[in-house]
Order: structure tokens, then sequence, then C-alpha cells
């Protein structure tokens, strides 16, 4: 199965490399003390001359000042969370599992698998077989059906929003967004409409992204990658590398940053990214948060803000597969772009993303939860306002590849598990 291969092959690299990346980055960070010991590196510090957009606060903590005590903080219960996990396993037989999202009341969960099927788990009936009427996917490597969102109006609609990678005439791919209507018993999925279309298509198995995040006034974000072409990126005429603003119905809004702009796509809501495969709606302030894997190094979260630049392939933390450096990069940072509210030196490989506002774990309040792949574990973020002041892993004792993670109506975090007999996980604190 070419997706599995593929797949080991991109990540392998990282792994017979890694001693020497290691010494490298210890040499580097001082924070930096093992690979599964990520410390808040936080916002570096600015380039000198660089406007200051994104630059921390006093105190914030910085690459290369350590956090007291915070090489301890990654596995130890801190921070609040001083109680042991409760796991269940709810469905053990997902294959390569990607993104969920949960339905009104008690009609379950919708679940994509990434070679191309929308399930639907039901607490009292576990997984169904296989939704109707999803359009084909190109189920190559990274490419598949990815993210699901229901629509705002979802109760009067019943609109199901689906990103997945497309395959185009010239055989490559590019991320796809489209809707259908799913019906009452939850079997079949009606007139899947596509209202985005990823172009020029480019990839050829990588960087596909992607998220699909409503905000509270019902514009639709969808984080995409840049396919794997490193300068699309920065291309304003391109689609790739792109944080992009939609109305629901696919319409483009009259206000987005680039309208009118020639030469410019008028979708794009911020560029500079790289493979954007976490994003998520800030509870407390409303504004759209997305993350992204960096190279070898570098996985990176950001607050894209309109018409802004993220830097990438400029600015980087991270360096090529291959050991080299990327190209096009100048550093760190760069001028008149976005420096990243959080990154980590040693790349957690990062997927999935989910504020903690629930009451069920007062512990777990303003946290941000993000998957790791390469890392196999669930990542805690303490936040404080915008700013990430602490850093936990939890469930690393499963060494499972976290590709999502969700907060549940009920409270708890529901997780999902990258693998061919991929899991449906629901984690919460013991009484
Ligand atoms: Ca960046």
């Amino acid at each position: 199965m070419p997706t599995d291969n593929t797949h080991h092959r991109h990540w392998k690299p990282i792994l017979l490399a890694g001693a020497a990346w290691l010494l490298a980055a210890a040499a580097g960070a001082q924070a930096q003390a093992a690979p599964r010991s990520v410390v808040a590196a936080g916002a570096a510090p600015t380039a000198a001359g660089t406007p200051a957009a994104g630059t921390p606060a006093a105190g914030t903590p910085s690459a290369g000042t350590p956090v007291a005590g915070a090489p301890a903080a990654n596995h130890s219960s801190q921070a609040g969370s001083t109680r042991a996990l409760r796991v269940s396993e709810l469905a053990s037989e997902l294959d390569h599992p990607w993104s969920l999202a949960f339905l009104p009341g008690k009609e379950g969960i919708l679940i994509t698998e990434r070679p191309g099927a929308l399930r639907l788990w039901r607490p009292d009936t576990g997984l169904q077989s296989p939704i109707s009427g999803v359009p084909k996917v190109y189920a190559k490597s990274q490419g598949g059906l990815l993210d699901v969102a229901l629509a705002p109006d979802f109760a009067q609609s019943r609109r199901v929003y689906l990103s997945y990678a497309e395959s185009g005439r010239s055989g490559k791919a590019g991320t796809t967004v489209g809707y259908g209507r799913l019906s009452e018993d939850g079997r079949s999925l009606a007139d899947f409409t596509v209202i985005f279309r990823q172009e020029p298509k480019l990839s050829t198995g990588e960087h596909f992204g992607s998220r699909l995040v409503f905000d509270k006034q019902g514009y639709l974000f969808i984080a995409l990658g840049e396919n794997n072409q490193r300068p699309t990126a920065q291309d304003l005429d391109k689609l790739q590398g792109k944080v992009v603003r939609l109305h629901a119905d696919g319409r483009i809004p009259d206000d987005n940053p680039f309208v009118g702009r020639s030469g410019a796509r008028p979708e794009i809501w911020s560029y500079g990214h790289r493979n954007q495969q976490g994003a998520a709606l800030n509870p407390w302030t409303g504004e759209l948060w997305t993350h992204e894997h960096g190279p070898r190094g570098g996985d990176e979260v950001n607050i894209p803000k309109a018409g802004r630049n993220y830097g990438w392939p400029i600015a980087t933390r991270g360096i090529n597969y291959s050991g080299f450096a990327i190209p096009e990069a100048k550093g760190a940072s760069a001028a008149g772009m976005e420096d990243p509210v959080y990154y980590w030196k040693v790349s957690p490989a990062i997927s999935g993303m989910a504020f903690y506002d629930a009451q069920r774990f007062p512990e777990w309040k303003h946290s941000l939860f993000i998957g790791a792949l390469k890392e196999r574990a669930l990542i805690r973020l303490q936040l404080d306002g915008d700013k990430v002041v602490g850093e936990e892993r939890l469930l690393e004792d499963r060494d499972q590849r976290i590709r999502d993670v969700r907060v549940g109506p009920d409270g708890y975090l529901y997780v999902l598990t990258d693998h061919a007999k991929g899991q449906l996980l629901k984690v919460g604190l013991r009484n």
C-alpha cells in the first residue's frame, strides 16, 4: 500500500539523522535537552532591526532562556495536571483516521479516514460502514480525505464540509473543499458541492494541510499546505501555503485583504505558511490559531492576521531533511514577516489542535492541546492570554502517532491515532 510506505519513508530520514541533528540542536539551543524534552522555547528574539511585530514582551520565555524546571515539565504532571489520565478506546479499527466532528445530541461523531472514507461512530452501535456520497480523493502519501467540519447552521442545513486532496489533469493534486448534506440516518452525503480548489495543482503527495474552521461570524477559514513547493508560499497568485477565508457558500468576502489587488488571489487571508495541519478558533479571543510543520525543526504556532506574511521559506527555524539549510531562508526572522507565537526547535510533527474551555477538568482550563506524530504524544500548552507559559506531554506511554485532538461536548478530549488500525480515544482525568 503506497500510502503507508511513502508515509514512513517521509519520516525515516529524520529518525536516522536524529542523533546528529540532536547534537546540532543542543548546541544551538541551551534549552534543548532531548527529543522528548522540548522546552518552552517561546517566541524567539527578533533579529536586530526587524519590526517588532510578534516580539515577545519582556519576561516571555525565549530561545536559549530555559524556563525553570521546563525539561521536567514535559513529562511530569505539573501545572495543575496532577491527576492521572483515564483513557477509553472507543474504536480501534480506523484506517489512518484524520479528523473528527461531533454531531448534535446523540448522533455520534463523524470521522475521516485518509484513504477516503467518512465514518460515523455512535456510542450505542460503534463504527458504522462508510457514508456514501463522499468525493473521490487522491489517496497517496499525505493526500486523501482530510478535515471534516459541520456548518454553523448544521441543525437546519445538515451541511458537512470536507477537505481532501484532489487529482488534476496533470496527475498532480491540490487541496479541495466542499460540502454535502448528511442524511438524518447518517448513512449518506447528498449533493456534494465543491466551493474551493487550491490552484494550480502542484502536489505529488505532500503538504496538503489542511484544516477547516468557522469563526463566530460564520466565515470559513481553510488552512493549507504549500504542496512541498517552497517558493509558492510567498506567491500571492497561488493558493499554496496560505490561509484562505471564504463565506460558507464559497463566495469571497469583500473585506479580504487582497481583494482588488492585481496579481493576488482574493481568497487569501494570510501567507508564508508551510504545511498547516492544525487550526482552531481561540474561544476567548475569537481569533483563528493555526500551526504548521517546520522542515527539520521549526514546527510553529501562529495567529494568522489579515494580509500578514508568516515567513516560509524566508524566515524559518528549521533546516532541510538533508541537513542543509533551506535555500531561500534568511534566518529565524525577517523584516516584514511575523514571528510565530511559539515554536519547537526539534519538530514533534504536530497535527490537530483544540483549545480547552470546558468545565469538566479545571486543571486543563486555558490549555491548547496539539497532537504529535513523530513524538507520539499529546502536547498540552498552558496559555496565559496569547502566550504559551508551559508545556506538558500526555499519552507518551501509548507510543502512538497522534493525528487529531478535539474537546467533546462532554468536556473530554477525543484523540485520533494515525495507524492502519487507528484508534478513537476518549481522554480525561481520574477522579
Ligand atoms: Ca513562520
